[in-house]
């Protein structure tokens, strides 16, 4: 099938993700396409990113100087799947009146809020089913949100398959509250639940975040199992002459062997991410994210990622193609 597939060429509309010949069953990564962010808090749009990556995706050069060839081994997206679409508008019909509302004050209110809470719980077990689907076939699975809240179900997936598995969360927010605004799933309680919810997990390693509650930063500092290394933190260092790959290797030094990237574009300075459901000023430069996955590459086996919160702009999902190219190579040559 690669025989006669140029990678120089241009890629045609209605071609697979980065233009590329396989399907899922012939592509070392799956991406698995999660359109769903019922319970985004701010700016919408997150449930249009793997449309719009996908179709930002034929533009990206597949010739791959910081990983290798990530198209010779394959990297293939699922379809869409209108049943998750579906869910995701029949979950935010009911969820936005109460976002606006600032929380579930009346008996109606908190009646939706119980159902946002079920449809949400359908979508993690969907989402841990496909992950584990494709962990199951050998695959190294990519999720694309969608806004965080996405991730549960695949790293609950990946860590039964690979008990002590830690996280490189990169964000701007450590996601560490509980039932935000009602919304026991929300998009910024997701490592609150993974780490109350997911018994076989390792550490996690938090990189980039800066917009921190006060009970967030109380977790931060109470929970062994969680390293933050809060942007603050890192600007310091760079801006005193700290090479960052140093800084680097001190981020990467409490993972386990095995590590699961959890990639809220978020965590990016916002230029690279204009419309994200919650930009945040400051953040990890592109080449800073982009060395540290190299090392991450280098001194440990990535088992899974997920890109979440890309907005709906044609920047950010030229942006969000070329990160998930970035971080299906980051997978491939780890292993
Ligand atoms: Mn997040």
């Amino acid at each position: 099938m690669l025989n006669d597939f140029d990678p120089d060429a241009p890629a045609s509309p209605g071609d697979g993700l980065f233009g590329l010949p396989h399907g899922p069953s012939e592509a070392a990564v799956v991406i698995v396409p999660v359109p769903f962010e019922a319970t985004t808090s701010y700016g919408r749009g997150t449930a249009q990113a793997p449309r719009r990556i996908l179709e930002a995706s034929g533009q990206v050069e597949l010739n791959d100087d910081w990983f290798d060839e990530p198209w010779r081994a394959g990297v293939a997206m699922l379809p869409i799947d209108r049943g998750i679409e579906a869910l995701d508008q029949r979950a935010s019909e009911l969820a936005l009146p109460i976002i606006e509302a600032g929380g579930a004050h009346t008996e109606a209110h908190r009646a939706d809020l119980q159902r946002v809470n079920e449809l949400c719980e359908q979508l993690n077990q969907w989402v841990y089913g496909q992950t584990r689907d494709q962990l199951e076939r050998g695959k190294l699975p990519g999720i694309l949100g969608g806004d965080h809240a996405v991730s549960f179900g695949a790293i609950q997936a990946a860590a039964e398959r690979h008990p002590g598995m830690g996280i490189l969360h990169i964000d701007a927010h450590p996601d560490l509250r509980e039932a935000y605004g009602g919304f026991t799933w929300s998009h910024a309680s997701v490592m609150y639940n993974v780490h109350e919810r997911i018994s076989s997990l390792g550490h996690t390693v938090q990189v980039g975040v800066r917009d921190i509650s006060r009970a967030g930063a109380a977790r931060i500092e109470d929970w062994g199992e969680l390293t933050a290394f809060s942007d603050h933190e890192l600007a310091w260092e760079v801006a005193s002459g700290e090479p960052w790959m140093r800084i680097a290797a001190r981020i990467v030094r409490p993972l386990p062997e095995r590590v699961w990237i959890s990639f809220d574009i978020d965590g990016l300075d916002p230029s690279n991410c204009p419309h994200t459901g919650t930009p945040v000023p400051g953040g990890l430069s592109w080449h800073q994210a982009l060395l540290l996955l190299q090392l991450l590459a280098t001194e440990r086996r990535v088992v899974g990622f997920d890109l979440v919160e890309v907005g709906d702009g044609e920047w950010d999902a030229n942006v969000g193609a070329r990160l998930l190219y970035k971080l299906a190579g980051c997978a491939l040559k780890s292993r």
